[in-house]
């Protein structure tokens, strides 16, 4: 396939990214560190500015929370930018302590639902079209509540939210195996997600964060499986070594997002028409967070250009004759292409710098920040 594919290739990044962050050990704080809302969007769009890949910031309420979300759009327009996703927080409420859209008590679950129709407002003033639902809720002990029961509720939960939708606007459920709860997960894997959304409807589909799964999953496999079923809504992307590590896309196992990418490029859900929504998940705790960004979205391109770059020919041809070592060499001459040049000529050709993070650098950006904005707030985690 050819690297063209590329101009139109987009990669949304989190408001969250850009906030101060840390583990339940230490939360650094940085200079310059957004104040609200709008100064995220600002440094968002500064990795837009830079790369050329990503017009979309993905909102989460209440910690994006302003009182006219037209103008939080209209700013993030100005900026370049768009809204993206609008996360809902079910994790942060004292009432939720036994889950939110499986909790036991009715009361609890309306609470819970009428949060996301405060979020599907939000989309409606923003634009947004995809309502992203991370289910925290599940159990500690076994016998704590029916595993069974905490479905049925949230089956019916999610109904209530889904009806309220409307047309043009999608449901994207997220999965993740364990935490805040370790014996079960209400929402543990892609399956339980599936299942939700096969239920839901069309508009209902999975997003698959590669942080929420066990060491040694396959995720490409998991990938393959959505895509065949037209219900890979969108990929929450980060890196782990341990857990839900939250670092850096593409940087503790690059091979591994390129064999996500060859899953994409076979079925060519790079293109903006498959409605994939290519998220980053992440969180910058001790490295510069708009740098960290623009290295973000850049390891994606590199996957996906590497990803573009297999003989689907040669490949087709290796596996069906059984030639083992061949097909696995067709996919390793394009992961072990040095793409980095040319996709700097690309930029160039396009206007944007071959360089994003020097150029960032170079801007003076940091520095004005650091000098105009005094007292900056956390993301939410650790909150
Ligand atoms: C939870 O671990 C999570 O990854 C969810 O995906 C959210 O998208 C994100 O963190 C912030 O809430
Ligand atoms: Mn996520
Ligand atoms: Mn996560």
């Amino acid at each position: 396939m050819s690297l063209d594919d590329l101009d139109a290739f987009t990669v949304e990044v989190p408001s969250w990214a850009y906030g101060n962050s840390g583990t339940r050990f230490k939360v650094f704080t940085t200079p310059g560190v957004p104040r609200d809302p709008f100064e995220k969007i600002a440094d968002a769009a500064q990795v837009h500015r830079h790369t050329g890949l990503a017009p979309r910031v993905s909102l989460h309420i209440p910690w994006d929370m302003v009182d006219d979300f037209g103008r939080l759009a209209a700013y993030a327009k100005e900026q370049g930018v768009g809204i993206g996703a609008v996360n809902a927080n079910l994790f942060q409420d004292d009432d939720y302590r036994l889950g939110s859209l499986a909790h036991p008590h009715a009361g609890v679950r309306d609470k819970a639902v009428e949060h996301h129709l405060a979020c599907i407002d939000v989309m409606r003033a923003t634009g947004s079209k995809d309502l992203k639902i991370w289910l925290p809720d599940g159990t500690n002990y076994a016998g704590q509540d029916s595993l069974r029961a905490r479905q049925d509720r949230l089956a019916e939960s999610l109904q209530r939210v889904y009806a309220a939708m409307d047309d043009d606007q999608r449901l994207l459920l997220e999965y993740k195996f364990f935490e805040p709860y370790f014996y079960s997960m209400d929402i543990p894997d892609w399956g339980t997600s599936l299942l939700h959304c096969l239920a839901l409807g069309e508009r209902a589909q999975v997003v698959l964060d590669t942080g929420h799964h066990a060491p040694g999953t396959n995720i490409e496999f998991i990938v393959m499986q959505l895509l065949r079923q037209n219900r890979l809504g969108a990929f929450d992307f980060n890196s782990r070594f341990y857990a839900d590590d939250d670092l850096i896309v593409g940087s503790a196992d690059p091979f591994q997002l390129f064999r996500i990418m060859t899953e994409i490029v076979a079925v060519g859900a790079h293109r903006p028409a498959s409605g994939v929504n290519f998220m980053l998940d992440q969180c910058h705790n001790i490295e510069d967070k708009i740098p960290g960004q623009i290295r973000s979205v850049l390891n994606v391109e590199q996957a996906l250009a590497k990803a573009l770059l297999v003989d689907a020919e040669a490949l087709r041809a290796a596996q069906s004759s059984g030639d083992v070592l061949g097909a696995h060499a067709v996919l390793m001459d394009a992961y072990e292409t040095d793409v980095r040049a040319t996709l700097a000529d690309r930029r160039e050709a396009r206007g944007l710098p071959r360089d994003p993070i020097a150029a960032f650098a170079a801007s003076g950006y940091a520095a004005a920040v650091a000098s105009s904005r005094v007292g900056g707030t956390q993301a939410g985690w650790g909150a």
